[in-house]
C-alpha cells in the first residue's frame, strides 16, 4: 500500500520567509523546507491501482491560475502536542481547487477522509511537553502578523510519504500543471 496525498508546493520566497518564521520560534521541530506543502486532499493508504485512478482524475483537473497567501499562525491538533500551522488568505479559488480535486477522487470510488478542507501549511510538530497552553498563546499571538506570498497556483503534485523516523519523507510522484 502507499500512503499519499495531493497538495500544493511553496516557492522559494515562500521557504525563505517560512524558515525565517520557523528560526523564531524557540520549540518543536521545524519541518524542512523539502515537507513543506499545502495539502489538498489526504489519501491514506491506497493499492497501486487506487493510486493510478486518483492520478488520472488530477490530470481532468483545469482550474484558471491564481496566488495565494499564508496569514497568521493557528494550533491545530490537541493540545499538549499537535502542529503549528500558517493560515491561508481566504481563496474561493483554492476551495474551489480542493472541492474539483476531492469530488473527482470521489468519483472514481475512492473514499477520503471526512474532515472538511482546512487550508494550512504545517510549519512546526510539536512533541506533548514542547509547550504549555500559555506559551503557545504567547508564540502565536508574537507572529500573528507572519505574512508568506504570493504564491503561485499554477498546479498541484501527488506525493507519497514514507513515514518512520523523525519525520515524515515525501516523494513527489507526479505534477499536474494547469494550462493558463
Ligand atoms: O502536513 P499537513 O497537515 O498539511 O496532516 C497530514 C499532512 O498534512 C495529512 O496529510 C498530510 C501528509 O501526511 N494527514 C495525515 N493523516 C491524515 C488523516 N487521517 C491526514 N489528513 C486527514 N486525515
Amino acid at each position: 500500500m502507499i500512503r499519499a496525498f495531493f497538495a500544493l508546493t511553496l516557492p522559494d520566497t515562500a521557504l525563505d520567509q517560512i524558515e525565517r518564521l520557523q528560526a523564531a520560534i524557540p520549540f518543536g521541530r521545524a519541518a524542512p523546507a523539502e515537507n513543506l506543502h499545502l495539502t489538498l486532499a489526504f489519501l491514506g493508504e491506497v493499492s497501486p491501482e487506487t493510486l493510478e485512478a486518483a492520478h488520472e482524475a488530477a490530470e481532468t483537473l483545469a482550474p484558471p491560475p491564481f496566488a495565494l497567501e499564508l496569514r497568521g499562525l493557528v494550533h491545530l491538533g490537541r493540545q499538549p502536542g499537535g502542529v503549528i500551522a500558517s493560515g491561508v488568505v481566504p481563496e474561493p479559488r483554492l476551495d474551489g481547487l480542493a472541492k474539483s480535486l476531492r469530488s473527482r477522487l470521489a468519483g472514481t470510488g475512492i473514499q477520503l477522509p471526512r474532515e472538511r478542507f482546512r487550508p494550512h501549511v504545517t510549519l512546526i510538530r510539536l512533541r506533548q511537553d514542547d509547550a504549555d497552553d500559555a506559551t503557545l498563546a504567547r508564540i502565536l499571538g508574537r507572529h500573528a502578523d507572519f505574512r508568506a506570498g504570493p504564491i503561485p497556483v499554477t498546479g498541484l503534485s501527488l506525493f507519497r510519504s514514507y513515514l518512520g523516523g523523525d519525520s515524515a519523507r515525501h516523494e513527489e510522484l507526479a505534477r499536474y500543471s494547469f494550462d493558463p
